[in-house]
């Protein structure tokens, strides 16, 4: 092995923000990691996730190879044997009990890789399965539900334009802590210092004081759960007060009366109490917002993991159309990313639709083809046809980050004949599993953001390839993926460049373009083929090759309007009060007479972590970066908690004990716990987490409370009970 020190080019594959990264090599050690200052989107910030990536791509806990369960233990095995136990069990399964036996849980960090964004679909199709279960029903999938009914297309989804705009209004997201999610921009604190430096303002509305809030020339401390009301009250104003002035999208909208009619009663007294806002207040918000000459309404998690999250998330977009402000530069735009679909002459789509099917157990409706991650444990448990006796997981740990882990951690250990698990680590999740297939650590595998650049503030593109050779033993994840794709499919044993030919193929045919494009396609292997072809077929024309002669990447340029060529609603234009958002709104008008007797609780991120995985990285510990109860002090005094103390924490899916920490950064009857934490079940091996384990929060959660629309877990604005432990 040699051990000459060189650096390589890599994008970082830790959060949205993307940043490129110039890392250190020493013979296949990555032992340094400093920001690029060349990369055509982050221009060298890094974050303290990053500088770590040489502790956490070495991290020892992280597998080296397969898991096979033989005697009911898992013990190393080969890849073969791996895939052959597979291929032994999940085409029979589907054989004899049909193609909703087999479910599928995908994860987060699926799009943070290529292999999850190329392989999933095929592999949902070979299974035929409609048991597909999500991170995006514990994030963001009322955002897709929103742009899908607005704008005909679910991955629509604008992103406010940072670097341009003057005036941004940000709700429920803490970008200090996340670095943005829905809006990939690296430097994401810097963005915001710059929009206040050039006399923008920044509204934080946010029941914390956060890194993000402090940083604001406003910051409203709502009342947890209540966005969706102020938001129509801010709505309200601007109709009420003429203020609306929707500019260059005037002659594209439907369903503007039907909106103003429905919306009139959220007046911003009759949301005041709820909300827990001065009318003046919400007053102020809305008549800046639409002095702004460019303003962006951009809201995230807090909006989202809440009762009312696709209306929240829906509003947004209202006040941004109102405004004049979706669109046009300096408001929210719809990035054009180098592997999207070439953009189509304006014209009527295929529309959007929800709940095509629904959950055998409860009767939730799909969205997107998913349905919610908090229905999983009771499609594993309920007898009758159609339960899930085999599970796949990719790059997910649902027992620590899906409502009530117990019960799913009891239905994955007794409920289920077969599991398999793609993850490098044996966590809460994957130590159910009776094949494990571990992935190799990001330096050994390449990189593309198939998900994020179409959330980016400023088009470009970038592609790294692996910056240390795959190790001996290791199986890149593309052919991980491809060949478990072949081992469900009755195919075990095909070459998996067969299941990227096939893809390519459909591809080709679906674009009407010529079958000898094929033979053109450069690149290593099938997903650097399909990459090529997506960017050939792409609204830039780029090849492979031309993305790996600009190793720091390619500027696309800033992001310009779409609309009206964007838009897939039968229309053709956007639908402003669409059908399903118009039939939720008496929950909402119910949720202004709302208010609640005790504590709710609400979540929390820390930098130098992320969901539940982060914490077996040493370097990444410690600090602030600790799981404790955050409560006000007039509360604590109230339960006579002192700083320090355990306190317990009970609500309907549970009980959880952990350390207060009083702070006036919360507000009063409100406390926050962050997510990702509880590493302390046996039969993992994650020994840096395992030594402060901290609590699940989701064991408060029983997974009964989700916004109806999106099947999205209600995480934020949960009632809780806090007593000291004696
Ligand atoms: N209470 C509460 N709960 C939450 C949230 C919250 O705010 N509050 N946030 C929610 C959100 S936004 C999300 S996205 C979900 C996340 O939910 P999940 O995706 O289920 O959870 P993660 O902790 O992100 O787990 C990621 C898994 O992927 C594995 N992994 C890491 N890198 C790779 C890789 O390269 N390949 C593969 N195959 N696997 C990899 C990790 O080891 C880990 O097991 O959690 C949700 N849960
Ligand atoms: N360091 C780090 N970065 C991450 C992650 C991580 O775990 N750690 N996770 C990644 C993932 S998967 C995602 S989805 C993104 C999420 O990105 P963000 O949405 O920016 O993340 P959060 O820090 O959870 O911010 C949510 C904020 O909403 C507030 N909030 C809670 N309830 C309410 C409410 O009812 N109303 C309002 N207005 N606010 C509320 C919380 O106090 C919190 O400050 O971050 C990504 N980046
Ligand atoms: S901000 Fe996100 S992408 Fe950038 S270095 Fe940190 S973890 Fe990586
Ligand atoms: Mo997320």
């Amino acid at each position: 092995m040699s051990s000459e020190t060189r650096t390589a080019l890599r994008v970082c594959p830790l959060c949205e923000a993307t940043c490129g990264l110039t890392l250190t090599v020493e013979g296949t050690t990555v032992t340094g990691a400093r920001g690029d200052r060349d990369d055509v989107l982050s221009r060298g910030f890094i974050c303290p996730k990053g500088a770590a990536f040489g502790a956490l791509d070495a991290d020892p806990d992280r597998l080296r190879t397969p898991l096979v369960r033989t005697d009911g233990v898992l013990r190393e095995a080969t890849w073969s044997e791996a895939f052959d136990t597979i291929a032994a069990h999940i085409p029979a399964l589907t054989e004899t009990y049909g193609s909703q036996a087999v479910g599928v849980y995908l994860g987060n960090p699926n799009v943070h890789t290529t292999a999850g964004a190329l392989y999933p679909p095929v592999l949902l199709s070979a299974l035929g399965t409609r048991n597909v279960f999500t991170a995006s029903t514990l994030d963001q999938m009322p955002k897709h539900v929103s742009s899908g009914l607005l704008f005909g297309d679910a991955h629509a989804i604008p992103v406010p334009d940072l670097d341009r705009t003057g005036h941004l209004l940000l709700i429920g997201a803490n970008p200090l802590e996340s670095n943005g999610s829905l809006c990939t921009a690296p430097d994401f604190p810097g963005k915001l210092k710059a929009l206040r430096r050039r006399g923008g303002t920044l509204t934080v509305i946010d029941p914390r004081r956060t890194r993000t809030a402090r940083l604001a020339d406003r910051h409203v401390p709502i009342r947890p759960g209540t966005d969706a009301l102020l938001l129509a009250a801010l709505t309200q104003v601007l109709i009420e007060e003429k203020l609306t002035d929707p500019g260059a999208l005037a002659g594209h909208l439907d369903g503007y009366d039907e909106l103003a009619e429905a919306i009139a009663g959220f007046t911003p007294e009759a949301v005041a109490a709820a909300c827990d806002v001065e009318p003046e207040a919400v007053r102020a918000i809305a008549r800046e917002l639409a002095a702004a000459p460019a303003a962006a309404v951009y809201g995230r998690i807090g909006s989202c993991t809440v009762e009312h999250g696709t209306l929240a998330s829906w509003l947004v977009d209202v006040l941004n159309i109102l405004t004049g402000n979706l669109d046009r530069p300096g408001g929210a735009l719809f990035p054009l990313s180098a592997t999207a679909r070439a953009p189509r002459p304006a014209g009527p789509g295929k529309g959007f639709a929800l709940g095509r099917w629904r959950s055998r157990v409860s009767g939730h409706p799909e969205a997107k083809g998913e349905l919610p991650a908090a229905a999983l444990a009771e499609e594993i448990e309920t007898p009758g046809e159609g339960r899930i006796r085999a599970l796949i997981v990719i790059a997910g740990n649902p027992v620590l980050s899906a409502p009530d882990g117990d019960r799913l951690d009891r239905a994955l250990a007794d409920g289920l004949d077969f599991m398999v698990s793609v993850d490098p680590y044996l966590n809460e999740t994957s130590r159910h599993a009776d094949v494990v297939l571990p992935p190799p650590p990001p330096s050994q595998s390449a990189h593309f953001d198939f998900a994020f650049n179409s959330f980016a503030v400023h088009n470009q593109v970038r592609y790294s390839r692996p910056a240390v050779p795959l190790e001996e033993g290791r199986m890149d994840e593309n052919e991980i993926l491809a060949r478990l794709v072949l081992a469900v499919g009755a195919r075990h044993g095909a070459p998996p460049e067969s299941v990227d030919d096939l893809v390519i193929a459909t591809t080709l045919a679906r674009a009407g373009a010529p079958e000898s494009l094929a033979a053109e396609l450069t690149g290593r292997d099938g997903a650097e083929r399909r990459l090529d072809l997506m960017l050939r077929l792409g609204p830039y024309g780029l090849t492979l090759e031309q993305l790996l002669e600009h190793p720091h990447g390619i500027d696309l340029g800033p992001l310009k309007p779409r609309l009206p060529e964007l838009l897939k609603t039968r229309s053709g234009r956007v639908e402003l009060f669409p059908a399903p958002l118009a039939a939720d709104l008496p929950r909402l008008r119910a949720a202004l007479d709302e208010r609640p007797t005790g504590l709710v609780l609400v979540g929390r991120r820390h930098l130098r972590s992320n969901n539940s995985w982060m914490h077996n990285v040493a370097p990444l510990r410690g600090g602030s970066n600790v799981c404790t109860l955050q409560i006000h002090p007039d509360d604590a005094a109230r339960l006579g908690l002192a700083d320090g103390d355990t306190a317990r924490v009970t609500a309907a899916g549970g009980e959880v004990e952990a350390p207060a920490e009083i702070t006036d950064a919360v507000r009063p009857g409100v406390v926050s716990l962050p997510h990702g934490w509880g590493h302390s079940r046996p039969g993992t091996r994650t020994t840096v987490a395992g030594r402060d384990p901290g609590v699940n929060v989701n064991q408060l959660l029983t997974g009964a409370l989700l916004d109806p629309l999106s099947g999205t877990a209600v995480l934020n604005a949960v009632p809780v009970s806090v007593s000291p432990t004696r």
